[in-house]
């Protein structure tokens, strides 16, 4: 499958998940995240074999971090108010964060004194990754954090970049790129 094809099969999955829950609550549901997030798993699952749904996401999700990946969709969709409706813009968040491509040039953005980079840092040197990702250090090169502005409107770091010719995508949040790093090098990956 394609990045691309998952994109659209992730959208068709919100969308299907959306007119679910509307015909579970017909009024509006303030819980609606924990809802979404037990029907989302079982099809999310990244060793999942459903000929349709499995194996979305190149990392497994627990029911809580699904939680708050929708409630995090949520804020950024309403922050930046983009108008695509709202389950293209899920499938494109959920592909940011959680989606690989193959043959990916990784690079991560960050700097010394971040005690968030310092903890990827860890784990980029206990899994031997030196020389498979390449570290750019925003307060030393301005060039750097201005690609990290452009690319995501803030300069929050760390952030992992992967970058192939399907796709280049921007993935923010330590837990989320340590646990990318270690599913894709680690032993158990
Ligand atoms: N939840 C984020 C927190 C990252 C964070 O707070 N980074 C700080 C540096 S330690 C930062 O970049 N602050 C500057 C900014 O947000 O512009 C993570 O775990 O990666």
């Amino acid at each position: 499958m394609t990045r691309e094809d998952k994109r659209a099969s992730l959208q068709r999955l919100f969308e299907e998940t959306g007119a679910a829950h509307h015909e579970a609550f017909a009024a509006s549901d303030p819980d609606w995240p924990l809802w979404y997030a037990d029907y989302l798993k079982p099809k999310l699952s990244a060793r999942g074999e459903g000929p349709r749904d499995g194996g979305q996401l190149c990392v497994e999700l627990s029911r809580a971090e699904l939680v708050s990946a929708l409630l995090q969709a949520e804020d950024e969709r309403d922050a930046t108010g983009d108008a695509r409706p709202w389950a293209e813009f899920y499938a494109e968040y959920f592909c940011g964060r959680y989606v690989s491509c193959s043959e990916e040039r990784l690079s991560l953005y960050y700097f010394p004194s971040c005690p968030y980079c310092r903890r990827v840092l860890r784990v980029i040197e206990r899994l031997g990754l030196q020389d498979r990702v390449e570290l750019r250090d925003i307060t030393a090169e301005p060039g750097r954090r201005a690609e990290l502005l452009a690319a995501r409107g803030r300069a929050t770091v760390p952030v992992l970049r992967c970058t192939s010719s399907e796709a280049d995508r921007w993935m923010p949040e330590s837990r989320d790129i340590i646990r990318y790093l270690e599913t894709r090098f680690g032993s158990s990956g």
